[in-house]
């Protein structure tokens, strides 16, 4: 049985993303307006552009697809009167290892979102949006073309919108599956109908994007925020957060919880609490590890429960707040055998574009066969290690870098699971015909 949280840390859910989750066919128009939809379009056509630019910088708003970067000084990158079109693009490839607050988001609450793109269009002055959406998300993909429909047939999108002489077209594009293509130049590239690899920044792709023109590219979250953050104002939305991190968040918990799902409270909440929240551990489970953000983030262990979830802290911490993809393991959970798996995800999403990436991580799959079939001795260690020196900072892109996340922080905290191995305490999770071919 669950416990039930105290009425102090249930105060701290804050559904403002996810408060229509729970209506009944939200999804649909009709209900979507009756519950306050397409009311912060009309309230941000009567604003200039620039003013709307000036008024996202001022609510503080951090994307939330990973990396943080403040939403207004990014529509604030692209240039105007340049004579070139100017395209949106949202990042809809949710694939990062434990991240699940977008494809809800999409499914519950799609006009939220295109809401969102049409007031960042029009602050951008963009006349073409695209969702890239990751191809195994059908379901989404449908949802939101639907969604698209609706929004047209009603005059939001299409030719002079709300008679403000504004023109907007939204393609809604499901990608092929690819883990590189949620990098953003990898996913223009894609877009663009060729193979989905990084680009070369600088330039961003805020001067040089799709098709070489000006574009921002930007988080489902990072856009469903604009329409609720637009009608409670700047203000109301960096009360809701901590300082440095304004607004509320989706924490995704899965694993080794009674009640794993999407959590909204405000930016700064603890693990702690969401564990309260969730109706604590699983019984007979202790907390060993977590991510606060996906497998690209250095795993933290149960004596930083009580870190503040926000950019920062989480820095502080020694990790990334990332995509606030809190997976949960305990001490049933073996970390040398969750990197593996990890790394093994990562040699196989790999594109191949540059060495340290390409080699480094099929490597690496190799040593970890090696420790986890009781084959292994201690100079893996050092090969593990040297491997992600070669690795971070020397990747052709943030996926080389993440891979080293998980190798570099169980080390940290965990070696003497890996010295079980390699000493014959542990019993080998791999036989040693796995290492055939490895
Ligand atoms: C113009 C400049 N634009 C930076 C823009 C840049 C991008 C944004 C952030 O990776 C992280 C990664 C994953 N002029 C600019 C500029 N920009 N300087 O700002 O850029 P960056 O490079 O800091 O990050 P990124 O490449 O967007 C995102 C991490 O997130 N991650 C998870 C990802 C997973 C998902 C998912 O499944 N949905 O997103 C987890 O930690 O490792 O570090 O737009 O163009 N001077
Ligand atoms: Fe490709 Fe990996 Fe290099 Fe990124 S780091 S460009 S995914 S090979």
């Amino acid at each position: 049985m669950a416990s039930a949280p105290s009425a102090e840390v249930l105060a701290k859910l804050t559904p403002v993303l996810t408060k229509r989750w729970l209506s009944p066919e939200a999804w649909k128009i009709d209900v979507y307006e009756r519950l306050d939809g397409y009311a912060a379009l009309r309230k941000a056509v009567d604003y200039h552009p620039d003013e709307l630019i000036a008024f996202m910088k001022e609510s503080g708003h951090r994307g939330r697809g990973g990396a943080g970067f403040p939403v207004g000084m990014k529509w604030a990158f692209i240039p105007q009167n340049d004579g070139k079109p100017h395209y949106l693009v949202v990042n809809a490839d949710e694939g990062e290892p434990g991240t699940c607050k977008d494809l809800p988001l999409m499914m519950n609450d799609p006009h939220s979102l295109i809401e969102g793109i049409i007031i960042a269009c029009y602050a951008v002055r963009a006349e073409r949006a695209f969702v890239y959406v990751r191809g195994e998300a059908i379901h989404a993909a449908r949802r939101l073309r639907n969604a698209v429909a609706e929004a047209k047939a009603k005059g939001y999108l299409g030719e002079n919108i709300l008679g403000k002489g504004f023109n907007l077209e939204v393609v809604i594009h499901s990608g092929a599956g690819a883990y590189i293509c949620g990098e953003e130049t990898a996913l223009l590239d894609s877009l663009e109908g060729f193979r989905g690899q990084p680009r070369l920044r600088p330039p961003f792709p805020a001067t040089h994007g799709l098709y070489a023109s000006p574009t921002v590219i930007n988080n489902v979250g990072s856009i469903a925020s604009v329409p609720h953050i637009v009608l409670g104002g700047a203000d109301w939305w960096k009360s809701l957060g901590s300082e440095n991190a304004a607004g509320t968040m989706i924490y995704s918990l899965s694993g080794r919880v009674k009640n794993p799902g999407q959590y909204e409270c405000g930016m700064g909440i603890t693990l702690n609490e969401l564990l309260e929240l969730a109706g604590g551990m699983e019984d007979g489970h202790n907390l060993k590890f977590w991510t606060p953000g996906g497998s690209s983030t250095p795993m933290l262990t149960a004596e930083h429960a009580d870190v503040p979830l926000d950019f920062d802290s989480v820095t502080k911490a020694g990790s990334i707040l990332g995509t606030t993809a809190m997976m949960i393991f305990s001490d049933q959970d073996c970390p040398v055998y969750n990197s593996y798996r990890w790394i093994v995800f990562y040699a196989h999403e790999s594109c191949g574009k540059c060495t340290p990436c390409r080699e480094g991580n099929y490597w690496m799959t190799r040593v970890y066969r090696r420790i986890l079939s009781g084959q292994g001795t201690h100079a893996d260690l050092d090969t593990l290690l040297d491997a992600c020196d070669n690795l971070l900072g020397r990747s052709f892109c943030g996926l080389g870098d993440g891979a080293t996340s998980c190798v570099t922080s169980s080390l940290k905290y965990f070696k003497q699971d890996y010295l079980d191995y390699i000493e014959g305490r542990r019993k080998p999770l791999l036989k040693a015909s796995d290492l055939v071919g490895a």
